[in-house]
């Protein structure tokens, strides 16, 4: 490693604040797993049950609505999932990332894909140390609903059946998005009172399929543009801007209890898409409209991540607007060189270890999800061309720096 990587990486430390530079001999030292403190504190105080739900809202209805198409009903009893038990619950174990989450009633995730279920130790590694998993592709539009007239669940419904084995929550991603959309839908041609009954059919379908199974459902995703305008999408095009707002209003109808999210890349901190952002969901508010909380992506480089401060700032002002903020996609890519590799996997813990950080100390965030568990099974080197590092666990499944600071700080934070 040259002197110009390792001085690149110790100002990146020292930028995230100075409680990094000052704890950097504990950020390279090893994590104490004798003097365990563990002290409970509910986010969501009110409720007895986990995973806690919301109060319903039945707003009025604004837009015009329709009725789901028929489709396949979910059966979790074709499914023989069998539950894990967790490598960290044998005995003498130090507690895991899930069981450390639990006692503060907070959601740790990752998004997988039920191609993955079958290898064991992926399995086990999931279900030991998560107590949430998204659906990376398996309930996007062109997964789920191939056809004008074909839906097809059976990707998603393994992935709930196999949360609902392991006493996991599920994260539905995504309703409402410009990408991974089927031809019938990006070649279609209709007038624009058909393209709202596509839209309100499709979400009504799949929210009422999975209606009682999925904590929160990513209803709109990525409308924005860096700048803050709105994104040139299908659905700004063939409906006009509402229909962010409809997509939500029938998402609510479809399942009075889940937890509706708007998801956003690049809108963590302060900025032009996340005032965008907020000013979206500021007015779906005052307008009636049904929204329980923004997704922080966070899909970020080791270098000019959105600071703790800043992405405490933003979580701070949507809490004012008694709105939810999850964490909702993280994955940090390095520059993977060989010989700054353990550097930058120590630079990449800092990361996480912030978003983390900010995430436990917002009141209104309770989800931090990954996306991906293992580097092995990471979108990114597919998108880049390029090998990359960006998750908590190794291509072998080996716990990395990252995952070890997450422990950490459940450990230590009270
Ligand atoms: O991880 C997903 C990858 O497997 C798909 O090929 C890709 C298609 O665009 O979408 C990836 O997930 C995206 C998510 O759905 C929305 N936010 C950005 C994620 C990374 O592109």
């Amino acid at each position: 490693m040259t002197a110009i990587h390792r001085a690149f990486l110790l100002v990146m430390l020292c930028l995230w604040g100075l409680s990094a530079c000052r704890r950097a001999p504990e950020i390279f030292s090893a994590h104490p797993t004798d003097t365990l403190t563990l002290t409970v504190r509910s986010k969501t105080p009110s409720s007895e049950t986990f995973p806690a739900k919301p109060t319903p809202v039945y707003p009025t209805p604004k837009f015009p609505t329709c009725q789901p198409d028929p489709a396949p009903a979910f059966n979790p009893g074709a499914y023989s999932f069998m539950p894990i038990r967790p490598v960290s619950n044998r005995e003498g174990d130090a507690p895991s990332l899930r069981q450390l989450a639990e006692l503060r009633r907070f959601y740790v995730g990752v998004s997988t894909a039920p191609q993955f279920l079958d290898d064991p130790g992926y399995a086990e590694l999931l279900a030991g140390q998560f107590n949430m998993l998204a659906a990376e592709n398996a309930m996007k539009w062109e997964v789920v609903h191939p056809k004008p007239e074909r839906y097809d669940f059976s990707q998603g419904d393994a992935l709930v059946a196999f949360a609902r084995a392991n006493g996991m929550a599920v994260y539905g991603h995504a309703l409402v998005w410009d990408l991974q959309q089927p031809d019938w839908l990006t070649r279609g041609e209709y007038s624009r009172e058909e393209w709202i009954q596509i839209l309100c059919r499709h979400i009504k379908t799949v929210v009422s399929h999975y209606r009682g199974y999925i904590y929160a459902w990513d209803v709109v995703n990525e409308a924005f543009q860096n700048n803050g305008a709105l994104r040139d999408t299908l659905w700004l095009r063939k409906i006009g801007p509402e229909y962010i707002a409809m997509a939500f209003q029938w998402a609510r109808e479809a399942d009075p209890q889940t937890l509706l999210i708007y998801n956003e890349f690049f809108a963590e901190g302060l900025n032009q898409k996340s005032q965008a952002v907020y000013s979206l969901v500021q007015g779906m508010l005052q307008q009636g409209i049904p929204i329980d909380g923004v997704g922080l992506q966070m899909h970020v480089w080791l270098w000019g991540p959105p600071t703790r401060h800043e992405l405490l700032a933003n979580m701070r002002r949507l809490a004012e607007l008694g709105l939810l903020a999850h964490i909702t996609e993280m994955d940090v890519r390095t520059q993977y060189s060989r010989d700054s590799q353990a550097e930058e996997l120590t630079v990449q813990a800092e990361v996480y270890r912030q978003a983390f950080s900010a995430c436990l100390e917002a009141p209104n965030c309770n989800v931090f999800v990954a996306w991906g568990l293992t580097d092995r099974y990471s979108w990114i080197p597919e998108h880049t061309g390029q090998p990359d590092a960006p998750l908590l666990f190794d291509r072998q499944g080996k716990p990395k720096p990252a995952f070890n600071a997450l422990l950490d700080m459940l450990r230590r934070s009270p």
